[in-house]
């Protein structure tokens, strides 16, 4: 090849500089993966994609196989076929005891091993960033498609490392949700938390209340009256599965007792008083409460529950909880001990704001810890995912210059959603994982999700996934991962803390 190299460069007019040969292009290096892998041995031949490479994938990894070739297709222009059986030249997807997964590149072949498609499907994340971020281009690109030698052991720190979005102040389209679901399944992100209703807005069917979404995800609901819509059940299966064929899995979330006006102005009866409360489009909260006492609540409450479990293949239904100001703790209390216990009588693990703690019946439940005190002690529940408002939230402005967000929890560079760790809030046994929430009262697109997101998703990734953290390496792996997002249409933050 050097050769052929050689005499390609002799025969260019002299005039004309010799285009690097592909084969002395660098390999990027098997360390600059985000989030940082657990171990990597760079050593031997660099493995280069040609024309002639195949996908290899028994048909149990066929889902894979084929995020990969359509991941690699388009900059390449190679035909990439998956087979069940290659000899050489090949990107291999393989089941075996590798915990996590294990990506080996040799001259021949790629493989990539692990015990499930998840595991294949995070090493294929991994696979994608170790070649040049032309890879992510949506035309043909000419580059040298070289992968370094040697072998990534990986496997995630905790289990649950998640990301929520918020439809109801502001109505997100399931074109939009899937592109941001493509986008975060890139840093081993496994869990999308949708908040699907609040005070401005109601955004899921429900069969059995139908004027949930006919009032309550009407156009002119939503923050500024800008953020009408809702999600059919076919969307939402549609969205269900689309995440899922990116070892994603969905979690809805119905917000109560409090967070409930849009549902009271649909249904007049869920009050107290049998008066429809006025719609609201501005961004105010705690001022709503479900009416404790009254049977329709609980009849309301577990026709909610049921359709939205028949509708979750996920483990987790989440139902809020948080910010009940206008709820005695007397009745939130006596509401969470009817409530909780059907989630689990629907199949689902209970899930909520770390409020819910405070009731003897969320001993089961998962607590979503936002506040910002540095320590947290959970008093019935014993698993805790992290979402301190003041490192997580992603609808924080980055500083007092940015457009977007809002900063009751102060400002969140992108050092400042890095720099913290799980087991300053709670032991290591009780951290289930991270979550990073993005509220929309303050979005309006798509363009808005991606530059308040990216890159501090990245951040709150490499600690669910990744045992060790270092600024300085995270700060230059992901100032080098900006052309992926380029190539890709990604509307992410240039931080000037990352260069
Ligand atoms: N707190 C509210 C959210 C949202 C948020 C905006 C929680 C759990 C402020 N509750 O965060 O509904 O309004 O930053």
């Amino acid at each position: 090849m050097r050769i052929v190299a050689a005499l390609l460069a002799l025969a260019l007019p002299l005039t004309a500089a010799p285009a690097v040969p592909a084969a002395e292009a660098p390999a990027i290096a098997l360390s600059s993966v985000v989030p940082a892998p657990l171990e990597v041995r760079q050593q031997g031949a660099t493995f280069r994609l040609t024309d002639r490479t195949v996908i290899e994938a028994p048909r149990s990894a066929r889902n894979v196989a084929n995020r990969l070739a359509e991941a690699l297709r388009p900059a390449t222009g190679y035909r990439l076929p998956v087979v069940e059986r290659a000899r050489t030249n090949k990107i291999s997807l393989r089941t075996d005891e590798s915990p996590g997964y294990r990506l080996t590149v040799t001259k021949s072949a790629i493989t990539i091993g692990a015990r499930d498609n998840a595991g294949l499907f995070d090493g294929v994340q991994t696979l994608r960033q170790l070649l040049p971020p032309a890879i992510d281009a949506a035309t043909p690109q000419r580059a040298a498609w070289v992968v370094a030698g040697g072998e990534i052991a990986d496997r995630p720190r905790y289990a649950y490392r998640g990301a929520m979005l918020d439809l109801a102040r502001h109505f997100h389209t399931p074109d939009e949700v899937k592109r941001y679901i493509d986008e975060i399944s890139r840093f081993k992100i496994n869990y999308l938390h949708l908040h699907l209703s609040d005070d401005q807005g109601w955004r899921v069917q429900i069969d059995s209340w139908p004027r949930l979404t006919a009032v309550g995800g009407a156009p002119g609901t939503g923050v500024d009256g800008t953020g009408g819509g809702f999600l059919t059940k076919a969307d939402y299966r549609d969205l269900v599965r689309y995440a899922a064929d990116r070892y994603v899995t969905i979690i809805p979330e119905i917000d109560m007792p409090g967070h409930v006006n849009a549902a009271q102005v649909a249904y007049p009866e869920l009050t107290c008083d049998g008066v429809a409360p006025p719609p609201r489009t501005d961004t105010a909260v705690g001022y709503s409460s479900l009416c404790i006492g009254q049977e329709t609540t609980y009849r309301f409450v577990e026709d909610v529950i049921r359709e939205l479990a028949a509708l979750t293949p996920g483990p987790y239904l989440h139902i809020g909880g948080d910010e009940a100001h206008a709820t005695t703790e007397a009745d939130y209390l006596a509401f969470q001990q009817r409530v909780l216990p059907l989630v689990a009588k629907y199949g689902k693990t209970p899930y909520g704001w770390n409020e819910i703690d405070q009731a003897p019946a969320a001993k089961d439940a998962v607590l979503q810890y936002w506040n910002q005190k540095p320590t947290f002690t959970p008093v019935h529940a014993s698993k805790v995912v992290l979402s301190p408002a003041n490192r997580a939230y992603l609808d924080m402005k980055y500083d007092p210059s940015t457009r977007l967000g809002l900063n009751w929890a102060g400002y969140i560079e992108v050092r400042t959603a890095y720099d913290w760790d799980p087991t300053t809030y709670v032991p290591e046994r009780a951290v289930l994982g991270v979550e990073a929430p993005l509220w929309s009262e303050t979005l309006r697109d798509l363009d808005d999700i991606e530059f308040m997101a990216f890159p501090r998703l990245a951040a709150i990734a490499e600690i669910g996934w990744s045992p060790r953290k270092d600024w300085e390496s995270f700060r230059t792996r992901i100032h080098a991962y900006y052309p992926r997002w380029e190539n890709r249409g990604v509307n992410f933050y240039r931080s000037p803390q990352v260069g």
